[in-house]
């Protein structure tokens, strides 16, 4: 047992905390047979402060970091590089998204000696085991490593059994984090949990990150453990409200049904990630329980008004620009907020057709609000992922788009606007373009501001709504400076930056 485990999660967010499910889990399969602990950046105000002050100890050998586009880099890779320079000894592993999406970087680095593929629930516990034995690790399935200059990838694994995992070990982080903290403000209720309840996802969206590495698989924890897990969240913490951060929370409607049936006495409101084309197949009797079982608002992604485009994203065939319309009219029967994410900006044969693309998606936006004022729209710009083989990825590599090659130049601005799907560095996009998507969602969120943001007033809502009406019914979104700085006055929150 001396042989400890460090494991972080870099700076995310500003304000608003979340349990760490990520390193959460992976702390949850070594609970037992390692001692380890957790750094949640998100929670300390210098983390390599804190990093350092265990690994003086001399006790560790092993330090993981969870790793997702975006903010987390910022210290992901300086704290790599200098826990590798300053402790040689020390064993580096890398998992989440970025690392496994880009892991030639990361392991070009020098400073990441190994990648998780997918899931670390099996991987993780059995890599540490061959390297205090000293034995290959190439048997272990979900692993990327180097060897000289080769970057050897093993197979992948069957999808985890979720509920054949440990149950995440909540009362040990809450003795080094308090639990409590964790459990939020928001829309949803005073004491909102972040929960996890499925790995993967079956469809094969082009521009998604979670293809790759799931390759159209999905397995979901049963309703009665999630329904568990809950429990024990609010009998021991208070916990009122629920996210789930599932990629597709929605896959199964018998999953969700008993889980609602489950869970409707207990006064929970919940959030979660679903897909228009699914949840719309959903009966009414379905719809209507999971309103009263506390389901508040679901994020879909919309993507596009039109149907080529969508067929282009591989949305899985059936969504289509009349689907999407008719399913937020149809929500709207049942109270359900549906929230609603657009990716505009994705390329064309030509400039002209790429802006007249982005022009139509503004348009149909508007068309949803008027069809369902109350859908939340999310705004993003395209940001290609490297799906090898998709006709869109391949489209973005014809146009000459590549993706940095070395680690450090992810922490370069531009880099980190390409990861917040706000300003990428696609070719196709020229300055005039991205503006006026901006633009757009700057006035479109003054004129209809989100109800996640819980902090903005009534007021303040009738202010900026009344003075965005004239920009947004007569389509002038040039320079929004007015707005802008009401925004930045009022400290707007963007969910999709600052989470839901
Ligand atoms: C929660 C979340 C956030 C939170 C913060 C997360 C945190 N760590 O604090 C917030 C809301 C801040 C956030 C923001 C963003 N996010 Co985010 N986020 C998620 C979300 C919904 C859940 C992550 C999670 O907890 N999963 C549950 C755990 C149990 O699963 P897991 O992370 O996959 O972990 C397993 C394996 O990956 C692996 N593993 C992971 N880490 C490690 C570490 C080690 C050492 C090992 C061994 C294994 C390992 O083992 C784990 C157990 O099996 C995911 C989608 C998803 N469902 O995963 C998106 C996701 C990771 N986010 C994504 C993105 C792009 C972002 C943003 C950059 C952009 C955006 N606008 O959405 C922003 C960045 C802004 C910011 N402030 O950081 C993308 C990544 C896509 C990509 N291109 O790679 C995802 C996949 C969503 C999506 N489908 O697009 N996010
Ligand atoms: S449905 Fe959502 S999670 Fe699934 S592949 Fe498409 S975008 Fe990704």
């Amino acid at each position: 047992m001396n042989k400890k485990i460090l494991l972080f999660n870099p700076r995310s967010s500003e304000r608003k905390y979340r349990i760490p499910n990520s390193v959460l889990q992976v702390a949850a399969s070594v609970d037992g047979i390692y001692d380890w602990v957790i750094v949640d950046g998100n929670r300390e105000a210098d983390p390599y402060d804190k990093i350092q002050s265990y690994l003086n100890t001399g006790k560790f050998q092993y330090v993981g970091f969870t790793v997702m586009p975006g903010p987390q880099l910022k210290q992901a890779i300086p704290f790599a590089k200098k826990i590798k320079e300053t402790y040689p000894g020390i064993t580096m592993i890398w998992g989440g998204y970025f690392a496994t999406n880009q892991h030639k970087s990361a392991l070009s680095s020098g400073y990441v000696d190994y990648v998780i593929n997918g899931p670390g629930d099996y991987a993780f516990p059995q890599l540490l085991q061959a390297l205090d034995k000293g034995e290959p690790v190439n048997q272990i399935q979900n692993l990327i490593y180097r060897e000289n200059d080769t970057i050897i990838k093993t197979p992948k694994a069957e999808l985890v059994d979720y509920d054949k995992l440990p149950r995440l070990p909540y009362s040990k982080l809450d003795k080094m984090y308090s639990l409590e903290n964790y459990l939020g403000k928001t829309y949803l209720g005073t004491k909102t949990m972040a929960y996890n309840s499925s790995f993967g996802c079956p469809f094969t969206c082009s521009f998604c990150a979670v293809v790759p590495i799931y390759e159209a698989r999905w397995k979901g924890k049963s309703a009665q453990g999630v329904y568990e897990d809950v429990m024990l969240l609010k009998n021991n913490w208070g916990a009122n409200a629920i996210e789930f951060y599932d990629n597709n929370f929605f896959v199964s409607e018998k999953r969700v049904t008993e889980f609602c049936n489950l869970i409707k006495k207990h006064n929970m409101s919940w959030w979660g990630e679903g897909r228009i084309d699914t949840v719309h197949k959903y009966s009414d009797e379905s719809l209507a329980l999971m309103r009263e079982s506390g389901c508040k608002m679901i994020f879909f992604g919309a993507e596009t008004g039109n149907d080529e485009v969508l067929k282009k994203m591989d949305k899985g065939g059936t969504q289509t620009g009349k689907q999407i319309l008719e399913f937020a009219a149809r929500m709207k029967k049942f109270d359900i907020i549906p929230e609603y994410s657009f990716v505009l900006g994705t390329p064309g044969d030509s400039r002209q057709q790429v802006m007249k693309q982005v022009d139509e998606d503004i348009s149909f936006i508007k068309q949803v609000k008027e069809v369902n004022p109350d859908t939340e729209i999310i705004i993003y710009v395209y940001s290609p992922v490297p799906t090898e083989g998709s006709e869109m990825y391949n489209q973005v590599l014809k146009s000459g788009f590549r993706f940095p090659e070395k680690l450090e130049d992810w922490l370069k601005n531009d880099w980190e606007n390409f990861d917040l799907r706000k300003n990428p560095l696609t070719p196709w996009l020229t300055p005039e373009m991205v503006d006026k998507i901006k633009n757009f969602e700057t006035v479109l969120n003054a004129y209809y501001p989100t109800v996640s943001d819980i902090r903005l007033k009534s007021y303040q809502r009738t202010i900026i709504k009344n003075l965005s009406r004239f920009r947004y019914k007569n389509n002038l979104y040039q320079s929004p400076f007015e707005l802008k700085a009401l925004h930045k006055l009022w400290k707007y929150r963007q969910p999709e930056i600052q989470g839901f």
